[in-house]
C-alpha cells in the first residue's frame, strides 16, 4: 500500500506540472463513497480508490454527451480514473450496494463564460510552501482565496483586498504537509493551482 501511495504522489506531482486541472479523490469504503458529493471543473479527473470491500463505480444519470462508466473497485482493481469533459450533474452507484445507499453525485462546473486569471494578475511565488504562502497580485481587487484538500474539502479561506504590485503572505503553518489546491476568485474569474505544503 505504501508503494501505491508513493506512485500516486509521483503521478500527482507530474500532473501538476503539465496542466492546471485537478485530480479529485473519492474513497470507496464499506458502504459509502467518501465524499459522496463532489464539485469539480470540466477537465478535472476523478479518482476512485479502494478503501475496503468489493464495489463498483457505475454511472447511472449523466449529462448528454458525457461518457458512461462502469468499473470494479476491489482488491484486483484498486482505482479507477475518469476525466470529466461535460458540465452538469452526474449520478453514480456501487452496483453491488446501491440498495444500501452507496450512491455518489458529481457536480461539474463548466468553464464557459469564465475568464481565467492570468499569472500576471495573481502569481504564487512559492508553490512548495513551508510556513507562508506568498502571492504577488498585480491588480487592485477583492480576492477570495480558498484552499482545498485533494478530496475537495475546504480547509482554509482567505479574503484579501490587494493593490497592484503587492505581495501578500498567508500562513499555512497549521496545516498538515501534503498537496492542496488553491483557488483564486475575484468574483468574475477564477483559477486553481496546486501547491505543496512541506
Ligand atoms: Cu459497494
Amino acid at each position: 500500500m505504501k508503494k501505491i501511495t508513493y506512485a500516486l504522489f509521483i503521478i500527482l506531482i507530474s500532473m501538476s506540472k503539465i496542466s492546471s486541472a485537478s485530480m479529485v479523490m473519492v474513497g470507496v469504503e464499506n458502504f459509502v463513497f467518501n465524499p459522496a458529493n463532489i464539485t469539480v471543473n470540466v477537465g478535472d479527473t476523478i479518482m476512485w480508490m479502494l478503501s475496503a470491500g468489493t464495489h463498483t463505480t457505475t454511472s447511472t444519470n449523466i449529462p448528454v454527451g458525457a461518457a458512461s462508466w462502469d468499473a470494479p473497485i476491489n482488491t484486483a482493481n484498486q482505482m479507477f480514473m475518469y476525466q470529466v469533459t461535460v458540465e452538469g450533474e452526474y449520478e453514480y452507484i456501487c452496483s453491488i450496494h446501491e440498495s444500501m445507499g452507496m450512491i455518489g453525485r458529481i457536480t461539474v462546473l463548466g468553464t464557459s463564460g469564465i475568464n481565467s486569471i492570468s499569472e500576471t494578475q495573481a502569481k504564487i511565488l512559492n508553490s512548495m510552501v513551508q510556513d507562508d504562502l506568498k502571492i504577488k497580485f498585480n491588480s487592485s481587487k477583492n480576492w477570495q482565496i480558498g484552499l482545498m484538500s485533494l478530496t475537495g474539502a475546504m480547509v482554509k479561506q482567505f479574503s484579501v483586498v490587494t493593490e497592484a504590485g503587492r505581495i501578500e503572505s498567508f500562513s499555512l503553518s497549521d496545516l498538515p504537509n501534503g498537496i492542496y489546491i488553491i483557488r483564486f476568485s475575484d468574483g468574475q474569474a477564477s483559477k486553481s493551482q496546486r501547491i505543496i505544503k512541506q
